[in-house]
């Protein structure tokens, strides 16, 4: 398993979003000095079929683990995921997205992102909490789910290579995104929640690729041509796609962060993983 190096040093308990209760209980319980809130429905193709429940888990969830903090535990520091989703298809001048760019999210899931953001600032200028967003662009390893796009690829390309499939069924080929590797991204959380005084970070790579380039290097790796192989589905193209994402990591580079694994790298950790 996965987590197998992990699980005899950490103490699990449930709480739930939707559930202040159970929020407050585990502050409560636990007086933690650190609190990162990663908990969502990510998925964003799926925010377009389920966007109440996405909403509720993501913006109304936030606010609920805000106001649980500033009644229980408010001298605890509050990570924020937020996510590049917010952007929608706001992009600077230069092809690049920052911390000063503006937000025209294009999807239930990036609308919520945008409630939590602002209301994490809220809390932070109108009660003086320590909450800072980490606002971070596509981050992958072996752990992210098989229905996101890199996973997706990595896993099905090995399933044809070792004769198990024939196909790989994809949406939208032509969008780009910036992705980075989990670890770098965890680092990076850290180190932003580690800061004198809470603020807002870009994270991510700097460097954009095609869905369609994404597939060209995973089938390359196995020396394979992914022209034969790929092909598209109306099934699994959004009502209203994020077309471009690029960041601008510049204020998280000057606080010492530095990504280890580049692109090539994490697509081909993920690789090595299902081919194992
Ligand atoms: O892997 P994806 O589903 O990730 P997406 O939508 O960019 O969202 C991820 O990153 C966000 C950060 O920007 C997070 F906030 C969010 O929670 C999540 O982790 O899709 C990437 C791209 C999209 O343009 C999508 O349309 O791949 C395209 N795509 C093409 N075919 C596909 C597929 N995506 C998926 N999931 N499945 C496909 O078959």
């Amino acid at each position: 398993m996965l987590t197998n190096h992990i699980f005899d040093s950490i103490k699990l308990e449930y709480a739930d979003m939707l559930d202040m209760s159970s929020l407050c209980r585990v502050i409560k319980l636990f007086k933690p000095d650190e609190i990162y809130n990663l908990a969502a429905q990510s998925h964003v193709k799926i925010s377009f079929d389920q966007p109440i429940y996405t909403s509720e888990v993501v913006a109304l969830g936030t606010l609920r683990l805000l106001e649980a903090v500033k009644l229980i535990r408010p001298q605890a520091k509050v990570y924020q995921a937020s996510s590049s989703e917010m952007f929608g298809n706001s992009i600077d001048e230069d092809g690049f997205q920052r911390e000063t760019t503006s937000m025209a999210p294009v999807s239930p899931y990036g609308c919520a992102k945008v409630y939590a953001y602002n209301i994490c600032n809220n809390y932070r200028n109108a009660y003086g909490l320590f909450i800072s967003n980490g606002i971070l662009f596509n981050h992958e390893s072996p752990r992210r789910g098989i229905n996101f796009v890199t996973n997706k690829v990595a896993r099905e390309a090995v399933r044809i290579k070792l004769g198990k499939s024939k196909k790989l069924t994809l949406g939208n080929l032509k969008a780009t995104r910036d992705w980075g590797n989990a670890k770098d991204y965890v680092y990076a959380m850290w180190l932003i929640l580690n800061q004198n005084k809470p603020s807002d970070y870009i994270c991510a790579s700097g460097i954009s690729k095609s869905v369609e380039q994404l597939c060209e290097y995973t089938f390359s790796s196995l020396n394979m041509d992914y022209k034969k192989y790929v092909t598209t589905d109306a099934r699994y193209h959004r009502p209203q796609e994020l077309n471009d994402l690029k960041g601008d990591s510049t204020k998280l580079l000057n606080i010492g962060w530095k990504a280890k694994y580049t692109f090539e790298d994490t697509i081909d950790e993920m690789v090595e993983h299902w081919l194992n």
